[in-house]
């Protein structure tokens, strides 16, 4: 097995999914988290001054959603075909959209402007995503993906920072079922119970 170096801040933010899939895939991973005073000294060593940045024997994979589709794949979690992936991958790039919306919301206070309907409108396409689904993972797969995991972590992120919270899944129960699942798989629940406290 390689050796896999994890860096990002000292936060759970773009990194958290992907320490959750490393988690859940139940392979080991040094996760190296940076201080902000440091950043700026080491910035220049990372191929896009970016993080999170994965080391694979040294070799730097970069951007969130590359690292966690690597994952996936090396560990059986992309789903049985390239098409389920696929499908996958494309959760996974809308829940990404979205949360770039909802960012700028969180940068300009546009709550009722630009996150609301933000919000409504991708949480409506993962709501069908989900009653399409018959094993209740959002790619229809027997065991979860990396779109569940992209997503959930995400949702959760989302939970600590909107200031309507309650209400994240008003009229979206197979979201919230999907939620409490995800949080409930048995092969994340030694890391959530290890898992650092932090905010986001
Ligand atoms: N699309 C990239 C975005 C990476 C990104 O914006 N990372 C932020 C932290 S969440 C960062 O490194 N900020 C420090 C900087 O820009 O100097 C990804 O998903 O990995």
């Amino acid at each position: 097995m390689p050796q896999y170096k994890l860096t990002y801040f000292d936060l759970r933010g773009r990194a958290e999914p992907i320490r959750m899939m490393f988690a859940i895939a139940g392979v080991p991973v040094e996760d190296k988290r940076i201080q902000m005073e440091e950043w700026m000294d080491v910035k220049k060593d990372y191929q896009f001054e970016k993080l999170p940045v994965l080391e694979v024997d040294g070799v730097q994979v970069s951007q969130t959603l590359a690292i966690i589709r690597y994952i996936a794949r090396e560990n059986g979690f992309a789903g049985p075909d390239n098409l389920t992936a696929a499908k996958a991958d494309a959760l996974c790039d809308q829940y990404a959209d979205f949360i770039t919306a909802f960012m700028q919301w969180h940068i300009k206070a546009l709550y009722e402007s630009d996150y609301l309907p933000a919000k409504a409108k991708n949480f409506h396409y993962f709501e069908a995503a989900l009653a399409k689904s018959s094993t209740g993972w959002y790619a229809d797969t027997a065991d979860l993906t990396h779109a569940d995991v992209v997503i959930a972590a995400g949702l959760e992120m989302l939970k600590s920072l909107d200031k309507n919270a309650d209400k994240l899944f008003d009229g979206f129960p197979l979201m919230e079922a999907h939620y409490k699942k995800y949080f409930a798989h048995p092969k994340l629940q030694k890391y959530l119970e290890e898992r650092p406290d932090a905010k986001y």
